[in-house]
């Protein structure tokens, strides 16, 4: 069998999304997702200018031998681009080959090493009471881990925090980033350090011990600050502490390290093993938070997941609702079969996405399944993603109180 086309599809069901639709000569189809945030069209443009004509005519069946041939052929390595549209046609083909295989992927990875993925939903507030309310509506809602944002007294708006004005909505909602230029944030990193430690402590009081709670800092902080953060949310007994620091930098990790004991999480921004390498092996981190989509797909990220379990290192992918549901489903069937799976980031997608994406998998007692549907388990619906057309929407920009643009 082989490749008989391969098609870019670009919808805006409430935001954005590339996906790569590939189908074989006797009508097998396989779905990637190779969504950019703020930065689409580049990947949409990369896959269907560069990487579609070499797929025609290839064996669907040699996943491996594909990701090579798009890596190493390719010569410009790595990038966010080029390895979001790698991961796009790498979930395609693992798709196609566990529909072919009448199989739900997870067991082509080695099958179930659990019951579900323990997901992680995000309450935020500007304040201590809308913070309250969000937490106690992820509680109802069945979450059993919780990450943890909040305003900052004396600034505006803080990225990751949704609005108290509209209540219900949230921090990721598109149509507010629907504009000619990103809005601007501004930022205080002192007030944000005196200010985190109280909410965590008064979460605690309000809450008690026993639920896991997370906290992105958002690659705000040098290794210095990062550390006196880290110590000061020891009390709290957090699950991670996520980004603390913009990591491009590996070595200075060890600074953060050798000051905490606060479990650590990064990676949402890297996207490959290379970007690891001394994390891992000098064991600065305890979450890789890789996604599927970005980190150059399956057959990349278990690899990587694969090297992060030597070092007791485990899973903490990247799950916000820029995430396509492929790439969710990836993650779920990567999730259940991992040995060292730690937690899946979840934020239901909106109902106009899951009209376009139709999913099977489920979200219940705090666990994500990926259900018994042969291949990922996602349909693409054609006739609701043309009713979303395209629109460009940008990711905020952040500003020191001095005017200096800052990490967002
Ligand atoms: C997270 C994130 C997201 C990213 C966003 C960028 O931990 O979920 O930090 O909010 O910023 O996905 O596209
Ligand atoms: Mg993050």
């Amino acid at each position: 069998m082989a490749i008989a086309s391969a098609e870019v599809l670009v919808t805006s069901p409430g935001r954005n999304f590339v996906t790569l639709r590939l189908t074989t000569e006797d009508g097998v189809t396989g779905l990637g997702d190779a969504t950019l945030n703020g930065r689409e069209l580049a990947a949409a443009s990369y896959l269907r200018d560069h990487v579609a004509p070499l797929l025609t005519g290839r064996d669907e069946a040699r996943i491996e031998d594909t990701w090579q041939y798009l890596y190493r052929g390719a010569y410009w390595r790595r990038g966010p681009v080029t390895m979001a549209a790698i991961a796009a046609v790498d979930m395609a083909l693992w798709d196609i080959k566990a529909k072919t295989a009448g199989m739900p992927l997870y067991q082509l990875l080695g099958g179930r090493s659990r019951r579900g993925c323990l997901a992680y939903g995000h309450a935020s507030g500007s304040s201590i009471d809308t913070l309250f309310a969000s937490i106690r509506e992820h509680l109802e809602a069945g979450y059993q881990a919780i990450r943890v944002q909040t305003g900052v007294p004396g600034l505006g708006q803080v990225y990751g925090v949704a609005t108290d004005q509209k209540p219900g909505e949230r921090y990721d909602y598109e149509p507010a980033r629907r504009q000619a230029l990103p809005a601007q944030e501004s930022w205080d990193t002192r007030a944000y350090l005196r200010h985190v430690p109280t909410v965590f402590e008064a979460v605690r009081a309000e809450f008690g011990p026993e639920i896991p709670l997370l906290h992105d800092g958002h690659h705000r902080m040098t290794p210095n600050e990062a550390a006196t953060l880290g110590k000061s949310l020891e009390p709290y007994d957090l699950f991670w502490l996520e980004d603390c620091t913009p990591a491009e930098n590996q070595e200075a990790l060890r600074r953060v390290r050798a000051q905490t004991t606060t479990p650590l999480a990064i990676g949402e921004v890297f996207n490959s093993v290379f970007d690891y390498q001394t994390l891992i092996t000098e064991q600065l981190i305890d979450y890789v938070r890789s996604a599927v989509t970005h980190a150059g797909g399956i057959t990349a990220l278990r690899k990587l997941l694969d090297f992060a379990a030597i070092y007791q290192i485990k899973s903490g992918f990247h799950g916000p609702t820029d995430i396509s549901p492929v790439g969710q489903a990836a993650h779920l069937h990567l999730g259940v079969a991992l040995h060292n799976f730690g937690i899946q980031e979840y934020m239901k997608h909106s109902a106009d996405t899951l009209e376009v994406f139709r999913t099977s998998y489920t979200f219940t007692d705090g666990l994500l399944d990926p259900g018994e549907t042969p291949g990922l388990g996602v349909e693409y619906d054609d006739d609701a993603a043309g009713s979303f057309a395209y629109e460009p929407a940008y990711l905020p920009v952040n500003r020191r109180l001095d005017g200096t643009v800052h990490d967002w």
